[in-house]
């Protein structure tokens, strides 16, 4: 066992949690909200596993103020949330909603009050549904318009607001929402996957500029990346190039452009088949190599692959991944069917901090989805609550793996707990609880569980 000293936490470090816009918010059809692409595939027969949508979810729109308290109450110092687009700018033509802008003022205002930051994250999936109509993620006229949006919001909202997330998950945008379909928009193309990666980075790259053009240094500039924890089978040399070739694809693709100007030529390389790259233009990598002062990782668990010998019949989220065979997860699995292994996120965090010393990291998101049954227990404030011993000991295990991280000289600045709330967990509805607080959807009851209460124990210790 390690020693006790490692295990605390710096003084300074940010504790929170996540959640996003559709996922929690409902309200989807007042104050002038548009329809994003999520509402739109949710009316899809067979993309829901409920055949649930976003429409009421956590009813975060109009609860905001007992979500707070209840965070006040597990002592978060921050709240990692993101601003619906739809809301901002519902209709073609960008006309700004006024009505969305004063939500999230009101939300902010109550954050700060109550001494929690506010990290804001510009776009968790919820494109408006006009951008798709011209093509999406796919046409690169979204990557302006997004940088539009961003100016209106630094504008709108910068003076409560200091750490913004350009994107959250690229990888899900563009590989699962056009490589995949699995995500909206649905689509499963990778000649449009790989326009969409540029042109995500475009954005990223456009709307980092325009938050810096509007706020100066008083911005703390960010993106979050689930980078891919890839493990090879083997030394075998097969192996080990099913590996390279998933990172570059998963990792690198971002990390290159947004960090070093740069794609891999071996990225173009191993798709020279599906594109001719034509969309990436002269200038545009110096656009999207922008300074970032704080990187954040979401991380859940690794991907172990070997190399794949003959075709397979399993597709790829992303492309030119023929040669990449993913391996079946080994147990104990969480609820989405995901292998635990902490360990796989200090490599992750000692990896990144080799790689780029000078930059500060966060883990935006982290947790895990479990079976969770109610139990009236007068010990749980309310009388009760939800025992979650198997979500305790992943939210333990992973801090502890990021306190090694940071023994081990990673620049941890915080971390993120996915989520404050179980809530819409995408093309798997309401069957998945991510929380630290249960949400009973039949009355939008708020209950705890032991790993809320655990976390609000962590943060008071600033030890695990
Ligand atoms: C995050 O995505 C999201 O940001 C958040 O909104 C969501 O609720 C949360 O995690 C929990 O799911 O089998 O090839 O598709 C998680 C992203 C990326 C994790 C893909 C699992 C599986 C690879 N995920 N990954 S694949």
């Amino acid at each position: 066992m390690v020693n006790d000293e490692r295990l605390a936490f710096p003084e300074d470090f940010t504790w929170g949690t996540a959640t996003a816009s559709f996922q929690v918010e409902g309200a989807a059809h007042e104050d002038g909200r548009g329809d994003s692409i999520w509402d739109v595939y949710c009316r899809q027969p067979g993309r829901i596993a409920d055949g649930s949508n976003g429409d009421v979810a956590c009813d975060q729109y109009h609860r905001y103020p007992e979500d707070i308290a209840l965070m006040k109450q597990m002592g978060v110092g921050a709240y990692r949330l993101s601003v619906a687009w739809p809301r901002i700018v519902p209709q073609a033509g960008g006309a700004i909603n006024q009505a969305g802008l004063d939500h999230y003022r009101r939300v902010l205002d109550m954050l700060l009050e109550n001494g929690i930051k506010p990290v804001v994250t510009l776009y968790h999936w919820d494109l408006p549904q006009y951008l798709q109509e011209a093509g999406g993620w796919a046409n690169r006229d979204t990557a302006q318009r997004y940088a539009d949006y961003a100016a209106v919001l630094a504008k709108a909202l910068g003076d409560r607001v200091q750490t913004w997330t350009t994107l959250n998950e690229p990888w899900c945008s563009a590989y699962l929402g056009y490589g995949d379909g699995g995500h909206a928009p649905g689509i499963r193309d990778y000649g449009q996957a790989l326009a969409a990666v540029h042109h995500l980075n475009l954005a990223h790259g456009l709307g980092a500029q325009a938050i810096r053009a509007e706020l100066g240094d008083r911005a703390r500039i960010s993106v979050t990346l689930n980078l891919q924890v890839n493990r090879a089978d083997s030394d075998d040399p097969a192996d080990l190039a099913a590996k390279t070739r998933a990172d570059l694809f998963a990792n690198e693709v971002w990390l290159g452009p947004m960090l070093a100007g740069t794609y891999d030529q071996r990225i173009h390389d191993a798709a020279e088949g599906i594109t001719d790259w034509s969309f990436v233009r002269d200038g545009d990598l110096e656009q999207i190599h922008q300074p970032l002062d704080v990187l954040g990782i979401n991380y859940y668990s690794t991907n172990h692959v070997r190399g794949r010998s003959g075709a397979g019949s399993e597709r790829n989220p992303m492309p030119a991944q023929e040669m990449v065979e993913t391996l079946p997860p080994q147990g104990p699995l969480t609820a989405m069917g995901w292998n635990q292994e902490p360990q796989g996120l200090t490599d992750l965090l000692m990896e990144v901090s080799g790689r780029f010393p000078k930059l500060d990291l966060m883990i935006t998101e982290n947790g895990s989805a479990w079976e969770d049954q109610v139990s009236m227990d007068p010990s749980f404030p309310g009388g009760k609550g939800v025992h979650d011993p198997q979500r305790v000991a992943y939210l333990e295990e992973h801090l502890r793996a990021v306190a090694r991280a940071i023994h081990e000289g990673a620049r941890m600045t915080g971390y993120f707990a996915w989520s404050l709330l179980d809530n819409f967990e995408w093309a798997l509805g309401y069957t998945k609880r991510f929380g630290l607080i249960r949400v009973d959807y039949d009355t939008q009851e708020r209950i705890w569980k032991d790993s809320g209460l655990r976390y609000a124990q962590i943060i008071h210790d600033r030890a695990v």
